[in-house]
């Protein structure tokens, strides 16, 4: 089996700084997770920041053998550099613009500078490792420019990227003064994935329209090379979850968890803290809904799982202040004494406690405004291994596009979450069992490893088509041969194939 390099802006396990001394941990996320047994069980290596400066690592040679005797080889990144291409223009300019949010965006020349030099270190690191016959996948909205830095080292490479958020519409993506850089970034690699067919077509569509290259049924034609562009919407390690819900670790929590609740039915919502996962307005829905069903005071609670993130972006510490008002507002108009509406949790839980409220939750409320796919709305409904309980999806989530025995909801619709937390709280548990019975079929089979394999099997069939088209490009000799004895003959019969 050919030896992969994985290259994402994090490495799975990433370096901690507590009282001064280092300490490895592994990375939360859904790639970290989702892809740790199976990278560890093929000759991989995974390249990526280890979330602290490159000085700092240097210094720490336990460390940095430990990180390497994991097969993952850091890449450094000055302390001015993270400040401008990570909280800089992946935080405030990317992110936002991808998710539709054009007026959070900053455009800001310095971020972009950052942003090259992150990634040709990228480069140079990848460069130095990669062998000739190694496959690279390169992973997210962080490296979009190293698909074509490393092709311009390795010509010959076999390189994948995947696109881990949406790709905006040509109409919001035009917008990026780096908008052509971004794009021939992108296409040095031989496939581009993306989680769903609309991100593709939007990726294809700016590329034709920008670039003015020839597009055609998921293929580029770009300067010499074929690039392909397809839908490889991401699964998740689904054994974990459902395995989760019978470990004793997990037993524990759900009865301590169980205790606190009473008989209150429970909705869960789970994101990390960021304005495109739509919490206030879910907060505000539910707020309606307890408005207008009396009988479930005392009887739901809205547990809602916020785990900190990009703790030092001004529209993040805003929207922590909003939620913190919102909440205080629903518990201190609803809530009486020895019953809270909603139990608000700003942390990140261990595994286990998050696997045994994904299995205890009667109701998940999952209502991004806009999310590139959305793992918690999987991993929610491969815990319910008795086939109970209800899932609530926003249709801008692109897990809505797989999983359309949800509830599916439009996230800007007030009206529409409150019937839909009427109808979950209300649903028949055989209606409830056979719609998860049939989402649980689906994400069984399309697992992590299922969405690795076919990620890899598209690539390497890529590669084989440039090759055959390639075969089938004249020499530079013959096209000169050729244009020559076409002028100097007197008729000529063209036959084009
Ligand atoms: C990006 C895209 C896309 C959450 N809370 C805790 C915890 N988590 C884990 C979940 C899940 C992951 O974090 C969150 O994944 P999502 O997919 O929901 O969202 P993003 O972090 O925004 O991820 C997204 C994803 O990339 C993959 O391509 O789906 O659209 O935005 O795995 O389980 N884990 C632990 N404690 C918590 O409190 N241990």
């Amino acid at each position: 089996m050919r030896r992969l390099l994985i290259v994402s802006n994090r490495l799975p396990t990433t370096v901690q700084e507590r009282k001064g001394e280092l300490h490895l941990e592994p990375s939360v996320g859904g790639l970290a997770t989702g892809l740790s047994s199976w990278y560890k069980s093929r000759d991989s290596i995974w390249i990526g920041w280890p979330g602290i400066t490159g000085k700092k690592i240097k210094r720490e040679k336990d460390i940095l053998a430990k990180l390497l005797s994991e097969n993952c080889h850091p890449v450094s990144i000055t302390q001015h550099d993270v400040e401008a291409y990570y909280h800089g223009i992946c935080n405030r300019t990317i992110w936002p613009l991808f998710h539709h949010f054009p007026l959070y965006t900053e455009y800001s020349e310095g971020f972009w500078q950052a942003y090259e030099r992150v990634n040709t270190a990228f480069a140079n690191v990848v460069a130095g490792i990669a062998k000739p016959n190694d496959i690279i996948w390169i992973h997210d909205y962080h490296l979009m420019l190293l698909p074509k830095l490393l092709r311009e080292r390795l010509p010959k490479a076999t390189m994948g990227f995947f696109l881990h958020i949406p790709f905006p519409s040509f109409e919001i993506f035009r917008l990026l003064p780096w908008r052509n850089q971004i794009l021939e970034g992108l296409l040095g690699a031989d496939l581009v994935g993306f989680h769903t067919y609309d991100y593709a077509g939007h990726f294809l569509d700016s590329v034709h329209r920008i670039l003015g290259y020839e597009v055609a049924m998921g293929q580029v034609t770009a300067a010499d090379r074929v690039v392909r562009a397809d839908a490889f919407p991401m699964g998740i390690n689904y054994d974990l979850f459902s395995n989760a819900v019978q470990d004793s670790k997990t037993h524990a929590e759900r009865k301590r968890f169980h205790k606190k609740l009473e008989d209150c039915r429970v909705i869960l919502s789970v994101d990390r803290l960021d304005y495109t996962k739509g919490i206030p307005q879910r907060l505000e829905a539910f707020s309606a809904f307890l408005d207008r069903n009396s009988k479930f005071l005392r009887k739901v609670i809205l547990v809602l799982l916020v785990v900190p993130s990009r703790t030092r972006v001004g529209h993040y510490i805003q929207l922590k202040k909003q939620l913190d008002g919102l909440v205080g507002e629903i518990n201190g108009k609803y809530g009486t004494i020895g019953w809270m509406p909603v139990w608000y949790l700003y942390r990140s839980l261990p595994f286990h406690s998050l696997a045994a409220l994904y299995s205890l939750a009667d109701v998940a409320l999952v209502t991004p405004l806009r999310d590139g796919m959305n793992l918690v709305a999987k991993e929610y409904t491969a815990t319910k291994m008795d086939g109970k309980g209800v899932l609530i999806l926003s249709e801008t989530a692109g897990a809505a596009q797989e999983l359309g025995e949800a509830i599916i909801i439009n996230a800007n619709n007030q009206e529409e979450i409150v019937q839909a937390l009427e109808k979950a709280l209300e649903m028949p548990e055989q209606e409830q069992i056979e719609r998860n019975r049939i989402m649980q079929k689906r994400l069984r089979r399309y697992d992590v490893v299922q969405w690795a394999n076919e990620f890899m099997d598209k690539l390497l069939s890529t590669k084989k088509l440039q090759q055959e088209m390639e075969e089938k490009t004249l020499s530079y000799e013959m096209q000169r041969k050729l244009a020559s004895d076409f002028q100097e003959s007197n008729k000529a019969l063209l036959l084009l194939d």
